[in-house]
């Protein structure tokens, strides 16, 4: 399925959000630290995943992550590379090379890339093979300010998840004090319209099809139940 126009308003970067340089070096946000390999000699390079293909089966099966992650999310990658190789983009750290082109029609190749190659990393640190049950009390709290309870936050997630119509991501976020759950189309991010973002789930028909076919609400469904990374979401949501 191809990426389709952006039209993201640039905005400003979340002064919290991601310092990491191309060396990997700074880095004030926790998620930061699951980007620091990405970059080297001004190509982008995949991070390893953080378990085993085999790792969230039966929820996500492993050839579906073999996929994912060994074709579609290395294939952004290379795209990026081949994209920026020569350009002032080779120079800059991933989110800063998202930021500086969403919304522009004759970057739209060099943004849809980039994001694809930051949204999967972010996507396999929000999953985990003992993920679900209860939120980490600090977040757990937040979420209850924010939604009234963790079943109605999980509600809500997958409403954004499933009422995203054709490609794209759902988000829990963080805006203000206030946490959020919200969708993006196609390869958008929320860091770009002032969001920091806590977790994701992928609703591209690529990231469910072989295991779920049409069926996005049951993927949502046990991702939430049983593999969501409430720690991680925890780590970002500071
Ligand atoms: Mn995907």
């Amino acid at each position: 399925m191809p990426d389709s126009t952006d039209s993201t308003t640039p905005s400003m970067i979340d002064r919290r959000g991601f310092l990491f340089t191309a060396a990997g070096a700074t880095a004030s946000l926790a998620t930061s630290g699951i980007f620091n390999t990405v970059q080297a000699k001004g190509r982008f390079e995949l991070p390893p995943l953080p378990y085993k293909e085999s790792a969230l089966a039966p929820v996500i099966s492993a050839r579906t992550l073999s996929f994912h992650y060994g074709k579609h999310h290395r294939g952004y990658m290379n795209k990026l590379n081949k994209l920026i190789a020569g350009t002032p983009y080779a120079e800059m750290p991933l989110k800063e090379i998202i930021t500086s082109t969403a919304g522009q029609e004759d970057k739209n190749a060099i943004f849809n890339n980039a994001a694809q190659f930051w949204n999967h990393t972010f996507y396999w640190n929000s999953l985990t093979p003992k993920g679900g049950g209860e939120p980490p009390a600090t977040l757990k709290k937040r979420i209850v300010s924010s939604f009234g309870s963790i079943d109605a936050c999980k509600q809500a997630l997958k409403e954004a998840a499933t009422g995203q119509f054709g490609s794209g991501w759902a988000w829990l976020v963080r805006e203000g004090d206030t946490l959020k759950a919200v969708n993006t189309l196609n390869a958008r991010v929320p860091f770009t319209r002032g969001m920091t973002p806590l977790l994701t789930i992928d609703v591209w028909e690529h990231a469910y099809y072989l295991d779920y076919q049409n069926r996005r609400a049951a993927y949502v469904e046990a991702v939430l139940d049983k593999r969501i990374n409430w720690e991680f979401a925890a780590k970002n949501a500071d």
